[in-house]
């Protein structure tokens, strides 16, 4: 096992990883920005290094300076986190090319996954059913894309080869409409993304976002740790998530589950990566597939008692997963809420002083934050301040501890969304399960405020 690694990113992610490097004997860096100086993680590193002003491009982002902070600690790894440069291809290779390991996949799994053509195409191949739609990149002829478009039938979405989590992307719903589209796809994508590839497919009207979780070692073995329901979003911003999804038979999850393990086989996947589906009429289509840890990996881990973070770093040392399919099992139900500081009604972020804070507990209750009463919200990165995350014997339970904890929140000086949490726990739609991807949108429009 690594004897000291760093940690890329910042927030309650660094310091999920700190913590779980504590836990197995692993030292720990933190690299943080000027803006970041007094965050708890960085005093709770063993050593930590300035790598540049707030501005995330001049210090989580990076590379060289994060590179240099490796070489001057004598860290033996690195790991990303989630967002920043968790999924960047030649952030890993200049890693690995420096001679530190990259907790992550192989930097040729980052590219396949990152271009969701070649994603789609490699799933496709691996037996993982996807929507319905053009068979790789949509050719230049206009005449091809109308006949592609005829036999999917309407409507259609034109996505970004490039794109992925909601960018670039264009609902097409009538034949006269879809030229334009597709020129207009590809000119924004050209920009955006250095990219003009797009590619066409059936649009689903009202689909849940299902995805499954997996890990991969480098000896060839895979395996599945069920899935999450993420479909509580606004503008493709994960509001609540919850493991297992509610109401989708388990014959139908462990058939999805082992084509997403034997295709990790197939394209010798390493490492903690997500298969994101949109689930409709009772069938999975696959979409996109994250090659990194997720904000919501810890609903997984409670149902599954699996530390999904410290698997990473015995994949990335090398190690042979510890346990086969058959061992894992699932228990109860885990529900996660995201507080952000931000405008409960318009959503604009509210960075500041946190002058209160007072996380919940009790039976069933995680709290995943780096935050503190005196912390001050930096206005430069993402608004998520903290994770409350519920565990009961079934969702009922789930649900009720996790009203009472939210009951309990209180984040004093700065706006937040706990009372959008605490109006959801009461929906009586969420409380059914099965809510689609345009639930949340749709009952925000109808709020009175
Ligand atoms: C779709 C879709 C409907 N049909 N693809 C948005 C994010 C990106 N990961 C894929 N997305 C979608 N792709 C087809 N063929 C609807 C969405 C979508 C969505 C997906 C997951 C979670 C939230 C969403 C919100 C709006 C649209």
């Amino acid at each position: 096992m690594f004897g000291k690694i760093l940690i890329a990113n910042r927030g309650e992610i660094a310091l999920r990883i700190l913590r779980a490097c504590r836990e197995m004997g692993i030292k720990t860096v933190a690299v943080h920005s000027t803006a970041d100086t007094d965050a708890k993680y960085v005093k709770l590193a063993d050593e930590s290094v300035c790598i540049g002003p707030p501005a995330s491009k001049d210090s989580y982002l990076n590379i060289p300076a994060i590179i240099s902070a490796a070489e001057v600690t004598d860290s033996e790894a690195i790991h990303p986190g989630y967002g920043f440069l968790s999924e960047n291809a030649s952030f890993a290779d200049r890693v690995e090319k420096s001679g530190f390991t990259f907790i992550g996949p192989r930097a040729e799994s980052i590219v396949l996954m990152g271009d969701k053509v070649s994603a789609k195409q490699a799933m496709l191949q691996a037996g993982v059913p996807c929507v319905p739609g053009s068979e790789g990149e949509l050719p230049e002829d206009p005449r091809e894309i109308v006949k592609i478009a005829r036999k999917v039938g309407y409507p259609v979405i034109i996505k970004a080869a490039g794109g992925g989590g909601g960018r670039g992307m264009r609902v097409v719903h009538t034949e006269a409409a879809l030229i334009n589209a597709v020129n207009m796809t590809r000119s924004e994508a050209g920009s955006a993304f250095n990219n003009p590839a797009v590619y066409l497919e059936k649009f689903l009207e009202n689909p849940r976002h299902v995805e499954v979780q997996v890990l991969a070692d480098e000896h060839g073995n895979a395996v599945w740790l069920g899935e999450r329901d993420c479909s509580m979003q606004r503008r493709h911003q994960k509001v609540i998530e919850e493991a297992p999804a509610p109401g989708i038979p388990r014959r139908h999850i462990e058939r999805i589950g082992e084509r997403c393990a034997d295709a990790c086989r197939k394209i010798k996947y390493r490492g903690a990566g997500t298969f994101e589906f949109l689930y409709e009429n009772n069938e999975f289509y696959f979409i996109e597939m994250n090659t990194r840890v997720q904000v919501e990996h810890p609903v997984t881990e409670m149902i599954t008692g699996i530390d999904i973070v410290q698997e990473q770093l015995r994949i990335a040392a090398g190690l042979k997963l510890r346990f086969k399919q058959k061992e894992i099992q699932f228990r109860g139900h885990a529900i996660e809420c995201r507080i952000n500081a931000e405008d409960p009604f318009k959503f604009t972020p509210s960075p500041g002083p946190i002058k209160g804070w007072h996380p919940p507990g009790g039976p069933g209750i995680r709290v995943d934050s780096h935050v503190y009463a005196g912390y001050n919200v930096p206005p430069f990165y993402d608004s998520m301040i903290a994770k409350v995350i519920s565990y009961g014997e079934d969702r009922a339970q789930a649900m009720a501890r996790m009203r009472q904890a939210l009951s309990e929140l209180v984040v004093d000086g700065i706006k937040t969304n706990t009372a959008l949490h605490r109006e959801l726990l009461e929906d009586a739609r969420f409380a059914e399960g099965g809510t689609s991807i345009h639930y949340l949108e749709q009952k925000l429009k109808a709020r009175v405020s």
